[in-house]
């Protein structure tokens, strides 16, 4: 006799045990009150009345045609040409904290480059004793971590510095995935070069059209930077660098340079496009703040959200999100349902690494009245998530970058969410 055997004592012990929760979920659906049978379970479904396809239908497999509506979107005013663009992870459809590959967001400034593995190297220069050249295959043969970590884009939220712009938690937080990256410590590949001791900076140059390149302090390279190949177990999508790209954890998405051809060690920063005329903080007395690298700790719910009311009535609601810090580990997440007049502390689920996705939740019953929602993160050095306004007041409205403040959701009495700002 198993668990599933309708003899057998424990299930209706189980059944019994969640009766109050059942009942009140299942409350609203018509079948269940009237008593009438459904035909979901008492006809014979096309799925079960024949066999499915064969393992051979999908060497690689895809998602089932059910969630043809999961996939990253763009914004047509972003840019003239997609080639150069962003897309958005769709937050509002995932859980856990890891991206799926095909889900995570995209930013090239030239296009997808399509490198073949054979033909990939890794030139080593500038302060160093030995200039090298590595192969794909020569990375390879050096000792291998794996790590997770968040990539955020420094204009992830952007939009929302003049006020609330985007109506989905896509468009709003989506420039963020969050993988589980192999590769090679960029240190063991430093130290084969034998760096200089007048070497301060590192110059890091991409291999696409666009030569991507940024200037990262040598004391950066040499923690815990990777020269990563591997994206969630797999080899990195062309779109996310393949064959090699460099993981800079915590730091914002720019400086995380795909197609990763070149690596020149030198005594001061080199002002490139990136670094001077982008991903600079235009303050509100005219001066910038530059090099301003590190992606700040920040939130959001993602159910509810926009793109996900709530549809079930009052009652049983799970309220769900993602917080994450540049500077290490989430120490907590709290949940306003009033727009701030309560906070309550929210469940962190799993033990997330450092510069990783959190993934928090808060269970609630209901009334069916309109919430003001919003999350706050605190991270590991005490930082708290300021508010958009205190942010505004610090950096003025010039920036287009590192907008970290709390977001908020009003939900109204018929479950509808839509992007708002308290004054
Ligand atoms: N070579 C190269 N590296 C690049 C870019 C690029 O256009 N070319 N875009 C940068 C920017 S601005 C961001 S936010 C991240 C985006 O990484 P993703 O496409 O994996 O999301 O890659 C960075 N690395
Ligand atoms: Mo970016």
């Amino acid at each position: 006799m198993g668990a599933g055997d309708p003899k057998d004592p424990r299930r209706r012990r189980l059944l019994r045990g969640g009766l109050g929760l059942g009942a009140a979920l299942v409350a609203g659906r018509a079948a269940a009150g009237t008593g009438a049978p459904d035909p979901k379970i008492t006809e014979l479904q096309p799925w079960t009345s024949g066999p499915g396809v064969g393992v051979e239908a999908n060497p690689y497999g895809l998602p089932v045609r059910f969630e043809a509506d999961v996939v990253r979107r763009n914004v047509p005013w972003f840019s003239a040409d997609t080639i150069s663009a962003v897309n958005f992870t769709p937050l509002h459809a995932l859980d856990g904290t890891l991206t799926p590959n095909g889900l995570c967001f995209e930013r090239n400034h030239a296009g997808v480059a399509e490198i073949p593995p054979e033909d990939y190297r890794l030139m080593i220069h500038g302060l160093v004793e030995r200039p090298l050249v590595f192969t794909l295959a020569d990375l390879m043969r050096l000792p291998r971590e794996s790590h997770s970590y968040f990539l955020e884009c420094a204009a992830n939220t952007g939009m929302e510095w003049r006020g609330p712009q985007m109506n989905g938690v896509q468009f709003t937080h989506g420039m963020i995935h969050n993988v589980n990256y192999t590769g090679v410590r960029l240190r063991h590949v430093l130290k084969a070069a034998g760096v200089k001791p007048a070497a301060r900076w590192l110059l890091a140059e991409g291999a696409d059209a666009a030569a991507m390149s940024r200037s990262i302090p040598l004391e950066k390279a040499l923690d815990d930077c990777l020269i990563a190949f591997r994206m969630n177990g797999e080899a990195l999508r062309a779109e996310q660098g393949y064959p090699v790209r460099l993981v800079v954890p915590g730091w914002e998405g720019n400086v995380w340079i795909k197609w990763l051809r070149r690596l020149k060690l030198g005594d001061q920063p080199w002002a490139q496009r990136e670094e001077t005329s982008k991903y600079t903080d235009l303050l509100a007395d005219g001066t910038a703040r530059e090099m301003s690298f590190v992606m700040e700790a920040k939130s959001v719910i993602t159910a509810p959200a926009p793109e996900n009311p709530i549809t079930h009535g009052k009652g049983p609601l799970v309220i769900s999100g993602l917080a994450w810090s540049g500077r290490g580990r989430i120490a907590s997440v709290d949940v306003t349902l009033d727009g701030g007049v309560n906070w309550h502390a929210a469940r962190l689920d799993g033990a997330a690494g450092p510069k990783a996705l959190n993934r928090f939740y808060l269970e609630v019953d209901w009334d069916g009245r309109p919430l003001l929602l919003q999350s706050r993160a605190v991270d590991e050095t005490g930082y708290v998530q300021p508010t958009k306004n205190a942010l505004r007041k610090l950096r003025g409205l010039n920036s287009a970058y590192h907008m970290n403040g709390i977001q908020t959701w009003a939900v109204d009495a018929d479950g509808g969410v839509s992007n708002v700002e308290l004054g």
